[in-house]
């Protein structure tokens, strides 16, 4: 099986959760494509009926868009049936780091408000802590002095040995600006950054920070697949 077997796996067994009638936070990235993918296969077969999709991510918002999925904002639905995403690193305690496909913010703003948010992930996104793995934590800054955020936002992990880099890409290493308009400062950590709450409250602190992406205490289903097969851990 290849990892995008897995990815497959997960999101077909998270789609199960989707009931007729419910408006859906349809998340971002390689694995949650699977789910968005399926959803509208489902609603091709009748076999799913009114469904709103609220997208968190302009690549989805496409993508819905092109497999005929009937879309909403949270404006006119501030209350979210279900959600299903991705994540980059999953902890025992179903925490998360999301945002390394730069959706963090949109996919914050619609996780945090729906009844039931059930993660997909393969079993290589598991470990023992946030931020252990040595990838990527996303920041969400604004682009007024950027320099000056990640210059804080790397004092206040020193601690950890923490790294901020500007998120960049293409040859000439352009600023990847989000679907907002803001720049992605990256953390990288040698050390545990502890109490992962603490953490969360003072990147928050600064001003200039828009949002990070350690999702903590909203997942309240994880599905893991694996080569030995399918988990399904519930908060
Ligand atoms: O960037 C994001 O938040 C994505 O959801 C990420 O967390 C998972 O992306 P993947 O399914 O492509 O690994």
């Amino acid at each position: 099986l290849t990892q995008d077997d897995l990815k497959k796996i997960a999101a077909y067994k998270a789609v199960e959760y989707v009931e007729s009638g419910m408006v859906l936070g349809l998340g971002t990235g390689s694995t949650a494509k699977h789910a968005v993918d399926r959803i509208a296969e489902l609603l091709r077969q009748g076999k799913l009926k009114n469904i709103v999709g609220i997208p968190t991510s302009m690549k989805t918002h496409e993508q819905a868009v092109s497999l005929g999925i009937p879309l909403s904002d949270l404006d006119s639905h501030p209350v979210i049936d279900l959600a299903i995403d991705g994540a980059d690193e999953v902890d025992p305690y179903l925490n998360l780091v999301k945002g390394r496909g730069g959706s963090l913010l949109r996919e914050k703003m619609v996780e945090s408000v729906c009844k039931k948010f059930v993660v997909i992930v393969d079993e290589s996104k598991l470990v023992n802590y946030l931020g252990g793995s040595g990838l990527a934590m996303p920041v969400e800054i604004i682009r007024f002095c950027w320099k000056f955020t990640a210059v804080r936002l790397q004092k206040l992990f020193q601690e950890s040995g923490c790294v901020a880099k500007l998120r960049t890409f293409g040859e000439k290493e352009e600023p990847f600006v989000t679907d907002n308009g803001n720049y992605i400062v990256d953390l990288y950590f040698e050390k545990s950054i502890g109490d992962l709450k603490v953490a969360s409250d003072a990147i928050l602190h600064i001003a200039g920070v828009v949002e990070h992406g350690m999702f903590l205490d909203m997942a309240t289903t994880v599905i893991v697949a694996g080569e030995l097969g399918l988990t399904v851990k519930n908060k």
